[in-house]
């Protein structure tokens, strides 16, 4: 049995770290692949916990069941939050998808602030509380991911639940120029000033929570400077810094030294018949700056043809927000571009672009990482983009070049251990740099790579989780001892 003062990690996110799929008729619960299972699931699994989170829908199952098998092999504990159709459409595909996502991503123009939007927002978060004032304890350390849930720590307060509350925003929090425009834009930042820690991918987006604060609440009082700050609001003490995520180093790095990885990627540079491979992963959104990467492979051929037939672009883009419009509208814009591309530059033998759409098993994706010369990660604005670091921990050879964007909060880290910077809207700026690396030496493309991994290697998702940790209140992950949760009672007991 778990002690009752023991200390617990209870994770709260929109998505459970898995999702329901029917396989031959029957029901079963895989693991999720998005940014946040990936960092977290490494964590929680090494020391225990929780994780509640909406389950996906599917009222006809044994989610129970199905969750608490999952839960066994997980090593950890979940909890589901079921939401209703209208629920999903108002909260999840309206208030964060057309309003906090391109906002928070500066593409306003996209945004629709429906107001019944926010109203099913508060509903859930209302929801999404009650379940974790049930199933957590007043010792407990509850942590909460992202924009879907901004309001969480404020609806825990109005319930007269005492929890130490933390918030991570894997996304970017935008100037105030951009902020503002937020038809809830006070109630929002009031409800973060709730949380006893709000943590940002970078320092910039740090910077731009203080200033949005100081131009809505001034009555908050900021001080320190730097990283970490400390915000005075009403009486009580809010942290605020940067907390760059990362990934689990060795799994990426020990899957791709993996013999079955190492056949893959061999098998796959064979079937491009040894041409240069540049690589871009990403999820389909209109963040990722798809289109435009693709305008740079065009620019490409057009200004150094000599690099025609020499090298060969790999566009792996996964399925994501299907249900939405826009996105659709997204797919079918990048398969004109590919198809156009490849009509125009295709020779006998030689394709230029080969596209995939789909969601990769993850020692495949690993295989590509492994096999690629360059590593093509371009978005227009990311909170951070964890796959330029995985591709980092799985170039173990130490021989591949990675192209950052500007805009990806991981360039603050990586721009002065290697990466090569790119402005993604520059298509002719990014062709030059990926004609300057496949003439690179082998010697420079050496050292950037290992200083990279270096860097991965060392501010690697633990480190996160312990430096979020510390800030939050001075513990670190050793303090959340393994086996604190006996799956079996906690799930029925509480
Ligand atoms: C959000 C923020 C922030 C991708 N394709 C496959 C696959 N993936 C995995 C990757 C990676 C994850 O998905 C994508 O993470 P990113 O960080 O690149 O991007 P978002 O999904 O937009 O994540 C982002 C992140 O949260 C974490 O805070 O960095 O800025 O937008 O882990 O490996 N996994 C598998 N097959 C695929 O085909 N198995």
């Amino acid at each position: 049995m778990p002690q009752e003062s023991s200390k617990r990690l209870v994770v709260v996110s929109n998505r459970l770290p898995a999702s329901l799929k029917q396989v031959e008729g029957e029901w079963t619960v895989q693991p999720g692949s998005g940014g946040l299972v990936t960092a977290i699931a490494p964590v929680l699994k090494n020391r225990g916990g929780l994780w509640i989170g909406w389950s996906g829908g599917h009222g006809d199952v044994d989610l129970p069941k199905l969750l608490g098998d999952f839960s066994k092999d997980a090593g950890y504990d979940l909890h589901p939050v079921q939401l209703t159709e209208e629920e999903v459409r108002g909260y999840y595909y309206g208030f964060a998808n057309e309003i906090i996502w391109p906002l928070f991503h500066d593409f306003q123009s996209r945004c629709n602030f429906d107001p019944s939007y926010w109203r099913d927002y508060l509903d859930v978060n209302l929801k999404f509380a009650e379940v974790t004032a049930r199933y957590s304890r007043e010792s407990d350390y509850i942590w909460v991911h992202d924009y879907h849930l901004m309001h969480l720590a404020f609806m825990l307060r109005n319930m007269g639940i005492q929890r130490s509350c933390g918030f991570f925003l894997h996304i970017p929090f935008p100037p105030p120029d951009i902020y503002l425009k937020l038809p809830w834009r006070d109630k929002i930042l009031r409800a973060l000033l709730e949380f006893d820690l709000v943590g940002f991918q970078t320092l910039r987006d740090r910077r731009n929570f203080v200033e949005c604060m100081e131009a809505l609440v001034p009555n908050a009082k900021c001080t320190g400077r730097g990283n970490m700050v400390t915000i005075e609001h009403q009486n009580r003490k809010i942290r605020a810094g940067g907390f760059p995520i990362s990934i689990d180093f060795n799994q990426f790095a020990s899957l791709s030294a993996d013999k079955d990885v190492v056949r893959m990627a061999d098998e796959f540079k064979d079937a491009l018949r040894h041409r240069k491979i540049i690589l871009g992963v990403d999820r389909l959104d209109y963040t990722k700056g798809i289109p435009q990467r693709l305008e740079a492979i065009r620019q490409l051929f057009i200004r150094f043809p000599d690099l025609r037939e020499k090298v060969t672009f790999v566009q792996i883009a996964v399925p994501s927000r299907e249900e939405i419009p826009e996105y659709h509208s997204l797919k079918v814009e990048i398969e004109q571009l590919v198809g156009e591309i490849n009509g125009q530059f295709t020779r006998p033998g030689w394709i230029p672009i080969h596209y995939q759409y789909r969601n990769l098993p993850r020692p495949e994706l690993v295989s590509y990482y492994r096999a690629a010369d360059m590593a093509l990660i371009t978005p227009l604005r990311d909170g951070l983009n964890l796959v330029a670091k995985e591709y980092c921990a799985a170039n173990v050879n130490e021989n591949g070049v990675l192209f950052l964007s500007e805009f990806a909060g991981a360039a603050a880290q990586l721009q002065n251990a290697g990466a090569i910077l790119v402005n993604p809207y520059d298509t002719e700026g990014v062709a030059k740099a990926i004609r300057r690396a496949y003439y690179m030496d082998k010697r420079e493309r050496h050292t950037r790579m290992s200083k990279l991994r270096e860097s991965v290697r060392r501010n690697n998702i633990y480190w996160w989780v312990d430096s979020f940790l510390q800030a939050a209140f001075s513990s670190q992950l050793e303090d959340f001892p393994q086996d604190t949760v006996d799956f079996q009672t906690e799930s029925t007991s509480t």
